[in-house]
């Protein structure tokens, strides 16, 4: 495996999530294959999760493990090529990208959407230019646009909790403060789509996101009718896509303070089939979920966050399979 972007990336999804299991039972199983390979994490964006999660993949498969905060310490990388480059920015990541390379065996890029410009963040050009520039196999830690192996791991953990053999499962967006990227929804949709579930998708309108993610899958405006039956609600909040209103994209679309009914709370778990609950995390209490319901037995988070040591060591094992 070259890059890690996209479901269709770890070809049959049956194998993958086999291979998951084979991993939770042994987890140190592999750890000759990563021997003398070296593991670059690249964090343009803050993280706890990816950073520990990824970074103990890494430690279970034998690797070594160099982490650069670019914001934190590197010097400012200027991204797009043309710019006369008389501001803050000292180096060009079109430099900067295959001197990483030459410093290791693969990759791993946390790279957010600017949620300015739509072609700039859709066309995934700072992970592109890595695969194009370094040289090496590169992996999403959230890029743009996808966050695979945060779906990988709510796949496992779906997997591993559903009582029915074909479970509904409904992403829900849900009310924050600050606009946030559609990584996270986004792949959560591809990988529940390439899965055996059950699913829809409920929002309110204009935050429809992209059809190449959403695909066939259902569509339900009406919160309370996308939650009936359901046995995972899967909350995140994602600024406005600008698939409707192509000017809104990132925005949030109204303030705040007049969405607060789709928090999820007692009540919206009320109507679906004592559903777990679920969240990539990290989450704002009693803005997208209340107390009562993240704290209920039947929450997920964080077995799910346990699953991104899992879901990562895959990955990883893929990558090095693919190195030699
Ligand atoms: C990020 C997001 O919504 O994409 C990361 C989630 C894993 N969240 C925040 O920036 C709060
Ligand atoms: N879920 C997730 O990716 O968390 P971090 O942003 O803390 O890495």
């Amino acid at each position: 495996m070259k890059s890690f972007l996209n479901v269709q990336d770890l070809g049959d999804l049956g194998r993958a999530l086999a291979e998951a299991q084979e991993i939770k039972r042994d987890r140190y199983k592999f750890e000759q294959l990563g021997r003398n390979k070296t593991l670059l994490m690249v964090f343009f964006n803050n993280s706890l999760r990816t950073r520990l999660s990824t970074q103990k993949a890494a430690l279970n498969l034998g690797m070594n493990v160099i982490v650069l905060d670019v914001n934190a310490g590197a010097w400012k990388l200027e991204t797009e090529r043309g710019v006369i480059m008389d501001g803050d920015k000292s180096e060009h990541l079109l430099e900067a990208i295959p001197v990483m390379g030459s410093y290791c065996d693969v990759i791993g890029i946390r790279s957010f959407a600017g949620l300015t410009d739509r072609a700039y963040d859709y066309a995934e050009t700072v992970f592109n230019q890595f695969v194009q520039y370094s040289g090496r196999p590169v992996f999403a830690m959230e890029t743009a646009t996808v966050h695979p192996l945060q779906a990988f791991a709510d796949l496992i953990t779906i997997e591993e909790h559903k009582k029915v053999a074909r479970p509904k499962v409904v992403l829900t967006w849900a009310p924050h403060p600050r606009s946030l990227p559609q990584a996270v929804p986004n792949s959560f949709a591809q990988w529940m789509n390439a899965a055996d579930v059950d699913f829809v998708i409920t929002q309110p309108e204009g935050y429809e996101l992209d059809p190449a993610f959403v695909q066939g899958a259902r569509v339900e405006y009406d919160q309370m009718k996308a939650f009936e039956g359901a046995d995972f609600i899967y909350a995140k909040n994602w600024s406005c896509p600008g698939v409707t209103s192509p000017e809104d994209y990132g925005k949030i679309l109204h303030d705040y303070h007049t969405m607060m009914h789709w928090t999820v709370d007692a009540e919206h778990m009320s109507w679906t089939n004592n559903a777990h609950f679920m969240h990539c995390l990290p989450v704002r209490r009693n803005m997208i979920v209340t107390d009562d319901v993240i704290e209920a037995p039947t929450s997920l988070v964080i077995p799910e966050a346990a699953n991104r040591e899992i879901s990562a060591t895959v990955v990883l094992k893929r990558i090095l399979e693919s190195l030699k």
